[in-house]
């Protein structure tokens, strides 16, 4: 009989070690043994997510090894996620997408994996998507929020491209706004007008959990 502890630690190191047999093992014994999968996801495969975006950023991870942990962490979130659906009330629902002529997406996917991992429903609309694409998505959806993520100094205008015709469609109030990546920073974030920066896929589940509340309660006093 697997201990609580033990497992969470387990699902953590195969995060870690990019080993999606042992990851998958994890989930099983973890079913079995009653454990509720959501904190799992959270405590222990998360922490693994957390570990290799900190062990990248300090040089002490590869990029090889970081992508090979982001797919077993995406896989994992997904099986988890499958598993328990229609059971747990979600939270909100983001869209997330790379911006145009930006094909980065490592740091996406982390924020992906980890807002899944705690209780948002994501619509992942891959890389270079355009500003109208994203639109067209949040409507079709009906999105709480619109995350988008730029790696280039050359494609962070995108990033204003979409709060722009947000505006000029009427919309700009309809969602909530996030940024993130490499070079983006609180000051581009309120020059855009957009409603949130994070630096880090921890802190865009924080700013999410923050803007939903504000939501609900705009919602509740209207
Ligand atoms: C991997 C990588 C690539 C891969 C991308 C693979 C992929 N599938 O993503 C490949 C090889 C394709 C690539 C290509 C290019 N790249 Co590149 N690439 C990188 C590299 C090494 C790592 C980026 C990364 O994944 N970081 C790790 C993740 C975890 O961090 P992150 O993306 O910042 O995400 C975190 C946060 O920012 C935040 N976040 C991210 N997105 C979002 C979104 C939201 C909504 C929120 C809230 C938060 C959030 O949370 C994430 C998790 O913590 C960086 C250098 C570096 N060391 O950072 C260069 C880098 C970004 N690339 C660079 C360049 C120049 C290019 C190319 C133009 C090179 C070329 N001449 O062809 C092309 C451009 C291709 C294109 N059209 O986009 C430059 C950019 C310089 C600049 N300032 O513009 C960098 C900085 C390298 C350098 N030092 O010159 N690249």
């Amino acid at each position: 009989m697997s201990n609580r502890a033990e497992l969470m630690d387990r699902a953590r190191q195969s995060i870690v070690d990019a080993d999606e047999m042992k990851a998958m093992s994890v989930i099983d014994e973890a079913r079995a043994a009653g454990f509720d999968l959501v904190e799992l996801l959270r405590l222990g495969f998360g922490k693994g997510n957390t570990q290799i975006g900190d062990a990248f950023e300090q040089g002490i991870l590869s990029l090889p090894e970081l992508l090979y942990s982001s797919e077993v962490m995406k896989s994992v979130t997904e099986r988890v996620m499958d598993s328990i659906e229609g059971t747990i009330e979600k939270k909100g629902r983001i869209l997330l997408a790379t911006v145009e002529g930006d094909a980065h997406d490592i740091g996406k996917n982390i924020v992906a994996s980890t807002l899944r991992a705690n209780g948002f429903e994501v619509i992942d609309l891959g890389r270079e998507v355009p500003a109208s694409e994203i639109i067209r998505k949040a409507e079709e959806y009906q999105v709480d929020i619109i995350g988008t993520s730029a790696l280039l100094t050359t494609t962070l205008p995108e990033q204003r491209k979409l709060e722009q015709l947000l505006r000029e469609l009427g919309l700009r109030e309809k969602y909530i706004t996030m940024v993130g990546g490499a070079p983006c920073t609180i000051r581009w974030t309120r020059r855009i007008g957009a409603d949130s920066y994070s630096e880090d896929a921890i802190d865009a589940v924080r700013q999410a959990n923050l803007l939903m509340e504000k939501k609900n309660q705009n919602k509740g006093s209207r």
